[in-house]
């Protein structure tokens, strides 16, 4: 049997990252497309030639043509560009939805059995228009967002507790921004959700806030860190997982950017939510009952994104 054929769709600091690791994972031969000429190439042999060390089989290429991710099982997409100073949230949005456009198209034209994962910002909108643009099925184009946010949140919670981070689990829902929601009743430590730990003395109410906050000021504190450029190994790390799910038909529950039709309240719209991932790609959504307090903070998560949706159709109006 051939092995899986995934498409990097963006060769940049995730793109690269995410070649890097699927390799050393032996997910599949891997190839590697940017409009920049010479970086996928130089990626994809630097990573190769990383091979008789590593003792991996994959076979690793660099493109300018679409032609080239013919039949991918596996498209990750992390093309675009990243918001510079003087740039209005406009600015990127019109820029990016040019590149969604024509990254859907060349999906659609020669991966379109694809399962899509989109990791380029404003992520829940840019899914929203990968998809409409490429025209595949809801169910085979998500975003990565919440499995990064749960992987910041359980690093956080694992220092604040002193335990491995194996044992904390997450759960962020919401879009991927300011306004995203990390529920601190469905996470728990060994199985003990969070509230009950304050219950327990363990931490407290304060620490806790803080936390949420650290986890929502993620993405913010790593630009901070390294100002140039934004956090790349913990979102290719994140999106490596999503795509192993559907590869190996593991029915993760991961959440992610999906398209939801009924669940949560909502009717045909991509949002950050819990969901099953395998072959099937999102195999469910799960119809999660919030407390008063998670549905307010959620319904301003949706109000944010369906705004740049606006933005989006307002930009490219065959997009209405
Ligand atoms: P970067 O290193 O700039 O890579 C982007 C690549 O896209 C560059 O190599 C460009 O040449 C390439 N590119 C630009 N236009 C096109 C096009 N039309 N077709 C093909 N390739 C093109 O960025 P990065 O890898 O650090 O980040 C990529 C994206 O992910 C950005 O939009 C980030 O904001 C976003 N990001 C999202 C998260 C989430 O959690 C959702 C986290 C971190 C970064």
């Amino acid at each position: 049997m051939a092995r899986p054929k995934i498409a990097l769709i963006g060769a940049g600091q995730i793109g690269g990252t995410l070649a890097h690791l699927a390799a050393l994972k032996e997910l599949g031969d891997i190839v590697l497309f940017d409009i920049a000429e010479g970086t996928p190439e130089g990626k994809a042999l630097d990573i190769a030639e990383s091979g008789p060390a590593e003792g991996f089989d994959a076979t690793l290429s660099g493109t300018q043509s679409y032609a080239d991710i013919a039949g991918a099982d596996v498209c990750i997409v992390t093309a675009g560009v990243a918001r510079k100073p003087g740039m209005s949230r406009d600015d990127l949005l019109g820029i990016n939805l040019k590149v969604m456009k024509s990254v859907g198209e060349g999906i659609a034209a020669h991966a379109p059995d694809a399962f899509v994962i989109c990791i380029t910002n404003p992520l829940d909108a840019m899914v929203w228009a990968l998809r409409e643009f490429s025209g595949l099925p809801h169910e085979k184009v998500c975003g990565m967002a919440g499995v990064l946010d749960s992987a910041r949140f359980r690093h956080f919670l694992s220092l604040e507790f002193g335990v491995s981070m194996r044992d904390v689990s997450a759960f962020v829902l919401g879009g991927h921004g300011d306004t995203m929601v990390p529920l601190a009743r469905y996470s728990t430590v060994g199985g003990i959700p969070l509230p009950d730990l304050v219950d327990m003395g363990w931490t407290t109410q304060d620490k806790l806030d803080a936390i949420i906050q650290r986890t929502r000021d993620g993405g913010a504190e790593i630009v901070g860190l390294l100002k140039t450029g934004s956090a790349f190994y913990a979102p290719a790390t994140s999106a490596i997982e999503m795509a192993e799910a559907y590869l190996k038909d593991q029915k993760r529950v991961l959440p992610c950017a999906a398209y939801v039709d009924g669940a949560l309240g909502l009717n045909g719209f991509y949002v950050g939510v819990p969901t099953v991932i395998g072959a099937g790609g999102i195999e469910k959504v799960i119809d999660i009952k919030m407390n008063k307090d998670e549905q307010s903070m959620f319904d301003k998560s949706v109000d944010a994104v369906k705004g740049l949706v606006k933005a989006c159709k307002e930009i490219d109006p065959s997009l209405a």
